[in-house]
């Protein structure tokens, strides 16, 4: 019997990119060979995973030798191979573009988020306020997404809601929602927790674990 070849997965648990994809690949029920990279040790910039990856990011995907790259890239051509036009990210060519369209503004979101982590990780002990700011404004353009339905592209679940769900659950004890002008925002956040695999994969605790450390290392660099 010969065995079907294994798709890798490189990825980081906390990633907010890598939880979108092990989160598409259990909804579509995709076996992947998950491969745990640790960024904290380097392990994204060995020759061998550069060779891989040039721009060293997580997650990366590895299809018997298809690599792709950026989380966006990999849930689409994880669609599109395993589930052609399913509602998560469907052929039509309207629909497609509006899930595109957000699919790019998450990586915004994502850039924001890495301009208020990146300094701390490099001895910075402050985030600017400004950049926080930028991060929320990102709720209010959310929450005016959420205007046409309870997804972000309209009454359909899509790859889109995977992305922003969970780079949101990557900054928000430092970019919280105000409650009192997103509404449709929080109810959102309730009803993507409601998917199948969603707390298993994006693992509150690690999350709140993970911006914990980052205020811990704000408080260690303003000691030097
Ligand atoms: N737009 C990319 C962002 C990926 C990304 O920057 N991942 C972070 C971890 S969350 C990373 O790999 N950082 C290491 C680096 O950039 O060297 C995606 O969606 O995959």
């Amino acid at each position: 019997m010969t065995m079907a070849p294994k798709i890798t997965l490189y990825y980081m648990p906390v990633s907010p990119a890598s939880r979108s994809v092990v989160l598409v690949a259990k909804t579509l029920n995709i076996q992947l060979d998950l491969r745990e990279i640790d960024i904290s040790r380097g392990e994204h910039m060995t020759p061998e995973f550069l060779k891989l990856n040039p721009q060293h990011t997580l997650p990366a995907l590895d299809d018997n030798g298809t690599v792709i790259i950026d989380s966006h890239a990999i849930n689409a051509y994880l669609c599109d191979k395993f589930a052609p036009n399913h509602s998560l990210y469907p052929k039509d060519l309207v629909k497609r573009a509006q899930i595109n369209s957000r699919l790019h503004f998450d990586t915004t979101l994502y850039a924001r988020i890495r301009y208020l982590y990146e300094p701390i990780y490099e001895g910075s002990s402050k985030m600017p306020a400004n950049n926080i700011t930028l991060v929320t404004k990102c709720w209010d353009i959310l929450e005016a997404f959420l205007a046409n339905g309870n997804f972000l592209c309209g009454n359909e679940l899509t790859l889109a809601d995977f992305a922003c769900i969970c780079n949101f659950y990557a900054i928000n004890s430092f970019a919280p929602v105000d409650r009192r002008n997103h509404a449709k925002l929080i109810r959102w956040i309730q009803r993507m927790g409601e998917i199948p695999h969603f707390y298993k994969v994006v693992d509150l605790e690690e999350s709140k674990a993970h911006q914990r450390y980052i205020r811990y290392l704000m408080e260690t660099n303003s000691t030097f």
